[in-house]
């Protein structure tokens, strides 16, 4: 393909081929004059999944074959999964990541967060720690800027930031990992935003979610704190430039005022792109989290 044949289509499909991390100057249309369409932008990504790329892993391909070792079942990989495949990796393959770990002393927080009823009936309400880290990462993004930009291209020397606050949450469906965005946290409060995260995890869960929740995040959050484990590496979700990996809370005696107390500790993981995020940086935004959920009560005034 030339260097300088034209390209027909429209700024949302650039748009949507770009968040697949395909080059739109390599995918052939096949609409009227050549105009590339939705269509052909999602199969030049399955054809460029499916195919091997390169002779090492041609030849690493066929090194393999399973059945040969015993009995193997081969199924199809989830649509979502071969869609978010060739977006996780352009994330991984392009941006250099550093991740920082730190622990939050959540205990006054949670204390807070099971003693809120509902005015009305008086029953206990159901809010995820989630609502409160996503607001706590906030008012950190107003103060960390950089942590809410995007870069298209370095070469360009240009960054874009953010003047909206809009969180991703990585949801765990039976067909794959969706992120869609919680628009503008800073203008909701906890209990509508924890009400907010429920329903749109149970659209993704259902496939009833419009594609265009998808796209435009500030910065995105991935919890398994409602499944296990402590600390872990997550990819950031391109183009955007950090991602704040949740784990499990876990009581933990802390030596605190000359005496070991019980607090509830909770394990954070944050992933910044080093291109544009320093790691002293990066502490201090940590920093600010953790007192937004501790000393500074921040949450408080978000109810
Ligand atoms: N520590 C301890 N407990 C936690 C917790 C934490 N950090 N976060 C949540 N919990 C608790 C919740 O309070 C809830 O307890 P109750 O049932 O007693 O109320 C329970 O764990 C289950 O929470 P949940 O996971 O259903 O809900 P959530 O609001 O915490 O999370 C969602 C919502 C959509 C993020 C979650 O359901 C999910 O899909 N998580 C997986 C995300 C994922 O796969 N990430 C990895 C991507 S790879 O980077």
């Amino acid at each position: 393909m030339s260097e300088s044949k034209k390209i027909f289509t429209t700024p949302k499909i650039r748009k949507f081929a770009r968040e697949l991390g395909a080059n739109i100057s390599k995918i052939e249309g096949s609409a009227r004059a050549g105009r590339i369409t939705e269509e052909d932008v999602k199969n030049f990504v399955n054809k460029n999944l499916n195919g091997p790329q390169t002779k090492e892993e041609i030849q690493v391909k066929s090194k393999f074959n399973h059945s040969e070792f015993g009995e193997v079942e081969v199924k199809d990989i989830s649509r979502i999964k071969r869609l978010s495949a060739p977006h996780l990796l352009k994330s991984y393959n392009t941006i250099p990541h550093v991740t920082h770990h730190d622990e939050i002393d959540i205990t006054e927080m949670e204390e807070f967060r099971n003693s809120l009823t509902d005015h009305n009936t008086g029953e206990k309400l159901k809010i995820t720690p989630l609502a409160f880290i996503m607001k706590a990462l906030v008012i950190a993004l107003k103060k960390f800027p950089s942590f809410n930009s995007s870069i298209e291209d370095m070469n360009d020397g240009k960054i874009t930031l953010k003047k909206y606050y809009h969180i991703g949450v990585a949801v765990d469906t039976p067909n794959g990992l969706m992120v869609p965005k919680i628009r503008d946290v800073d203008k909701k409060n906890i209990n509508y935003i924890s009400k907010e995260l429920r329903e749109i995890a149970q659209s993704c869960r259902d496939l009833k979610i419009d594609k265009k929740e998808f796209y435009g995040g500030s910065i995105t959050i991935s919890s398994l704190g409602g499944i296990g484990g402590r600390f872990f590496t997550p990819i950031i979700n391109y183009p955007e430039v950090a991602i704040l990996g949740v784990s499990k809370s876990t009581k933990k005696k802390i030596y605190l005022d000359n005496k070991f107390n019980v607090r509830t500790i909770l394990p954070v993981s944050l992933s910044y792109d080093h291109r544009i995020i320093d790691g002293a940086e990066a502490a201090r935004f940590c920093n600010e989290v953790r007192d937004n959920l501790g000393k500074n009560f921040a949450y408080k005034l978000a109810i």
